[in-house]
């Protein structure tokens, strides 16, 4: 009485557990402004947190750009020296790598007008190997200096894993009490 109920409840458990370290993000640049003069985005991307594989979604009319540029191009508001640039008028742009990355606009006066935004992501590894990217399981920092617990078994035992384990504990308990 009741057991496939509670295997029910348990296999949405499992699948929520291997899906939600998977899932990617957009966000659309500035919400229902886009990506436009006189919007303050520093504000925006207050309380967001960005992820590897989550996407940047810039909305905007003619006359802008969206060019990626480096630190000290962002806090001058030079143009001219971006890393990549796109005008199509609606650009996607894929975090793909952690630290932080600047776009402005590259019209003339726009930079300082507003259209300056600096996104920080997440997942601190210094890693070199883009591959280990792909996997969504290993996208939690393991680095020694991160790992100051005094852990017997630190790099075996990934949250995902973790999540399981006490899911399949729990399952347990309520087959005794059935
Ligand atoms: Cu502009």
């Amino acid at each position: 009485m009741g057991s496939i109920s509670v295997v029910g409840v348990l296999v949405t458990i499992l699948a929520l557990c291997c899906v939600i370290p998977s899932l990617a993000t957009d966000y659309t640049v500035g919400d229902s402004s886009g990506w436009t003069t006189s919007y303050d985005y520093s504000t925006w991307t207050s309380g967001k947190t960005f992820a590897i594989g989550d996407n940047l979604v810039f909305d905007y009319a003619g006359g802008h750009s969206v060019d990626e540029v480096t630190p000290s191009d962002y806090n001058s508001c030079s143009v001219g020296n971006s890393l990549s640039t796109d005008s199509s008028g609606s650009t996607k742009i894929t975090l793909k790598t952690p630290g932080t990355h600047y776009f402005i606009c590259g019209a003339y006066g726009h930079c300082s007008s507003g259209m300056k935004l600096a996104v920080t992501v997440a997942g601190g590894e210094e890693s070199t190997t883009p591959s280990t990217s792909t996997n969504p399981l290993i996208t939690s920092p393991t680095t020694t200096t991160a790992s100051s617990y005094t852990n017997s078994s630190p790099s075996t035992l990934s949250p995902p894993i973790a999540i399981l384990f006490t899911c399949l504990a729990v399952f347990k308990f309520i087959l005794l009490l059935s």
